[in-house]
């Protein structure tokens, strides 16, 4: 949309809540700030610590080095595991060469590791419902031996399930993924495997479910909705799949220069989400932008409340 000269059109906002930081994502990004402190810079970071590049790129500014493999650490410097998890194999491998070591895994993370761990003692094979090649996705299946885990990602996978004479089974599943897309796996699994055994709770957190339940009560009435996050956000992702599926057109920026302005239009109410890695300055780069070109009104919508916090590993508040 070219820019106007005259009197700016007038823009209805509605701002998701909650939007943005989990309390998985704030405790991560304070593990790595506090491993600063404590051993100085610079601390290394197996993997993006949270999918977001201004975050990585202020951490960065304090001293971390973001790497994707443990030998990529140098002897006798600090790592922090990211909160999307890591194989079982990462902290053994960091412990045999002596490594300082903080896990900032999302604690609801590790609760479905301890399960996947507590499924191979009960001798069952695992179900693990997912998406291939995502880091959470290769910690959690790496906490347990290969042939213990089996990837399901769509319900063909559950058709095309071979469970070659195993009886007993389990289903687990990413934590960010849709609620809706892994209900109907879930009820597959269940009647191809009426005896399958789920987790008591479901593993999907609250952040991405309050998400994409926030979406789902303001989309109704959005003539649009832009999602902040990363392409690599999995959580992110799912809102703007959320969005789209109320048949509300949606995208996904990182932030304002992304904002495609022939695609975006003239809408008379426009909702605004952010996945659980964003930060909120983005929603207020975004809003910006917005004012630049539109007679802005904006107003939090959904109101859904989280009082969630985690505790920070006692090695680092000591
Ligand atoms: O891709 P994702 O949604 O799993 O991760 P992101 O870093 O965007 O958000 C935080 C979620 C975590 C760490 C998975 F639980
Ligand atoms: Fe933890 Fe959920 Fe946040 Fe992931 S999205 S870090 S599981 S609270």
């Amino acid at each position: 949309m070219a820019r106007m000269t005259g009197p700016k059109p007038l823009l209805e906002v509605l701002i998701a809540s909650p939007r943005g930081f989990c309390a998985g994502v704030d405790r991560a990004i304070k593990i790595v700030e506090l491993a600063i402190e404590r051993h100085g810079p610079p601390v290394y970071v197996r993997h993006e610590i949270v999918h977001n590049r201004t975050v990585v790129d202020q951490l960065r500014g304090l001293g971390a080095v973001f790497v994707e493999e443990l030998d990529e650490v140098p002897d006798g410097r600090p790592v922090v595991f990211s909160a999307h998890g890591v194989p079982k194999v990462v902290p053994l491998a960091a412990m045999a060469r002596g490594l300082d070591f903080h896990d900032a895994t999302c604690p609801l993370v590790s609760k479905v590791h301890r399960q996947a761990q507590r499924l191979l003692e009960d001798d069952r094979h695992i179900l693990f419902i997912g998406h291939a090649g995502h880091p959470e996705v290769i910690g959690t299946m790496g906490q347990v031996p290969d042939g213990a885990i089996s990837l399901i990602e769509t319900i063909d996978d559950v058709a095309a399930f071979d469970p070659a004479g195993r009886e007993r089974l389990a289903f687990l599943t990413q934590t960010t993924l849709s609620v809706d897309d892994t209900a109907e796996i879930i009820a597959a699994l269940q009647a191809r495997f009426p005896t399958i055994r789920g987790p008591k709770a479901e593993d999907i957190c609250y952040a991405t479910s309050n998400r994409q339940a926030a979406v789902k009560e303001i989309a109704p009435r959005c003539d649009k909705m832009l999602v902040i996050g990363a392409p690599t956000s999995s959580n992110s992702l799912r809102l703007v799949e959320v969005a789209e599926r109320l048949g509300v057109p949606a995208r996904l920026v990182e932030r304002a220069a992304d904002i495609d302005w022939d695609w975006f239009g003239a809408p008379r109410v426009l909702g605004i989400t952010a996945g659980a890695s964003a930060p909120e300055v983005l929603v207020a780069e975004v809003l910006e932008a917005l004012h630049q070109r539109f007679e802005v009104r904006a107003s939090e919508a959904a109101h859904i409340e989280e009082k969630m916090v985690f505790k920070l590993p006692r090695e680092l508040v000591a």
